[in-house]
């Protein structure tokens, strides 16, 4: 009798045992393999965007998709209004530089948007080149929240 219960004890924790060891290893597959919820586009291409709206959404660690940023393109000498979103779950801002890191438009680290607000950036940029838009908050551009901005004539 005695022998009976102890060995459903067992039982119970070898089965205890392996639903932890099959939780841990899917949390550990999501954590090495995530999940691609928005591609950059369809193919792994490079996304472009184009026009005088440009809409971005910023999340962690990206504009518009989980790592990285699209490209945009836009025409020099033109008002382009850039309308950014926060959808992510740390304070982010949006800047535009020059090549050599000096500010064109946008915000500091220390003019963040909240989680949820959306802010309008027009800008008109009369130098054609190839700028770059960030998030400035520390660390985040490197952690993909980084984009090319071409300005072409
Ligand atoms: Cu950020």
């Amino acid at each position: 009798m005695a022998e009976q219960e102890s060995r459903a004890h067992i039982n119970a924790a070898i089965i205890a045992g392996v639903v932890g060891l099959v939780w841990l290893i899917g949390i550990w597959i999501v954590l090495v393999f995530p999940p691609q919820v928005e591609a950059a586009a369809p193919g792994g291409e490079q996304q472009i965007l184009t026009g005088t709206s440009i809409n971005l959404v910023m999340q962690e660690w990206g504009f518009n998709q989980k790592r990285g940023a699209p490209i945009i393109e836009i025409k020099a000498g033109t008002e382009v209004t850039f309308t950014v979103v926060n959808q992510g779950r740390n304070l982010h801002s949006f800047q535009i530089l020059t090549p050599d890191g000096e500010h064109v438009a946008g915000w500091t680290k220390d003019e963040v948007i909240d989680v949820g607000e959306t802010r309008t950036l027009t800008v008109v940029i009369d130098e054609p080149g190839e700028y770059i838009y960030i998030c400035p908050v520390e660390g985040h551009e490197d952690k993909g929240m980084k984009g090319i901005l071409r300005v072409v004539s």
